[in-house]
């Protein structure tokens, strides 16, 4: 017999997990937003979090509690949706799990278990953010923020950022592959394996940092190429999405989600950081690489695509939006998953179509606010004009 408490504990869950979802009424032209996050702490399977003996548990207590559901990978494969998702224990440890939906916008449910990797790493004590990349060799690759304390100081918090890669076929069957090795950039964090081979190597977005929490002289989203993924080794780092004084990426700024291919470039999704007397704000923000060259950036719109705004403000890690999943469906929708403040997901829908005009037709950041404001009247008159008409 089950404590009474399970039943009505279970109910509220699956009252959660069976609701629909619906866009809100935010518009912008690009993307629409939808009323509940698609995964919060309390998606997290009863399984992982309470002991259901009676014997040992007669209190039904909570025994290993979930503080938060954040920033996802995703995939669609064979007409499913997945989210492997950062689950953040209350120990403050981060896993991953897998959680399935038959659209990807509601219904997400968890796998029994959470993904045991490996433990080919001894140092290593947090794992987060996988960025799931589905490649042209064959296999589905997972890069994600391998953490470890740094043990050349004394100081508690000071640690160290590498980029874990794993690779599976199913999300079930994972196998770890070496950390990998930038061999210009003491830390890694926001690593992304691009879809296909670039001169016939495996392609790379990098960040480059020289500490765990500052770039430093990491001047933003960098590009590297290394010729074997069993020992992946990056020699050269060039910067494509550069930090800039001033605009959204100041303070820092990452890959996001595996870049979408259009007919006229690469698009990618990306976070910029800046600082404020509230602390760090992250926003997304969208730039396109060429075809030919996706190290080469061709279109750079000015600002942000999404900021934090009403609920997803509110969290651990407040004003915070992150993402690090996209699925672009067969008929070119695009499912941007986001994390709001470090706590929940939620998901934007777009489409490669309107990514592309977004990206090429968004007017650039000129840098100064006086431009900015002559650029503002260019389009006012013009409207003014129409309006006449
Ligand atoms: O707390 C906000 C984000 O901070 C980090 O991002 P970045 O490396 O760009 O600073 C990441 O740890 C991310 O998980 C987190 O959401």
């Amino acid at each position: 017999m089950l404590h009474e408490r399970y039943y009505v504990e279970k109910e509220k869950q699956e009252k959660l997990l069976s609701m629909k979802n619906e866009k809100t009424d935010f518009y912008n032209g690009v993307f629409s937003r939808f009323k509940n996050p698609v995964l919060t702490r309390e998606h997290i399977p009863l399984t992982w979090r309470y002991d259901l003996d009676v014997n040992t548990n007669p209190d039904f207590q909570e025994r290993l509690g979930i503080n938060a559901v954040l920033n996802s990978g995703a995939i669609e494969l064979d007409g499913k949706y997945y989210l492997v998702a950062r689950i953040e224990g209350n120990d403050r440890k981060s896993f991953f799990g897998v959680a399935e939906s038959d659209n990807g916008i509601d219904n997400f449910r968890f796998w029994d278990y959470p993904i045991l990797l490996e433990d080919t790493e001894p140092s290593e004590t947090n794992v987060y953010d996988m960025r799931l990349t589905k490649h042209e060799d064959g296999y589905i690759y997972g890069v994600f923020c391998s953490e470890s304390h740094d043990d050349s100081t004394s100081d508690l918090s000071a640690a160290v950022a590498a980029a874990g890669i794993v690779r599976t076929k199913d999300l079930k069957k994972w196998e770890r592959l070496p950390n990998l090795v930038t061999k210009n950039s003491p830390q890694q964090r926001n690593v992304v394996l691009h879809p296909e081979f670039v001169d016939g190597k495996y392609a790379f977005y990098t960040r480059p940092m020289d500490s765990f929490i500052d770039t430093g002289s990491g001047g933003g989203i960098g590009f590297g190429l290394c010729d074997d993924i069993t020992d992946p080794v990056i020699d050269e780092e060039k910067i494509l999405s550069k930090r800039r004084y001033h605009q959204i990426t100041e303070a820092k700024n990452g890959e996001c989600t595996v870049p979408i291919k259009s007919d006229k470039g690469w698009i990618h999704i990306a976070h910029g950081v800046r600082n404020t007397a509230a602390g760090l704000r992250y926003v997304i923000y969208a730039y396109a690489t060429s075809l030919e060259d996706p190290s080469k950036v061709i279109a750079e719109p000015g600002g942000l695509l999404i900021g934090p705004r009403g609920w997803e403000r509110v969290g651990d890690v407040s004003n915070v939006v992150f993402a690090n999943g996209a699925i672009e469906k067969e008929d070119g929708t695009v499912l941007l998953y986001y994390a709001g403040s470090d706590t929940r997901v939620y998901v934007a829908q777009t489409s490669v179509a309107k990514l592309e005009d977004y990206v090429f037709n968004t007017p650039s950041d000129p840098g100064r606010s006086v431009l900015c404001v002559q650029q503002r009247c260019d389009m006012i008159r013009k409207n003014l004009e129409i309006l006449k008409k």
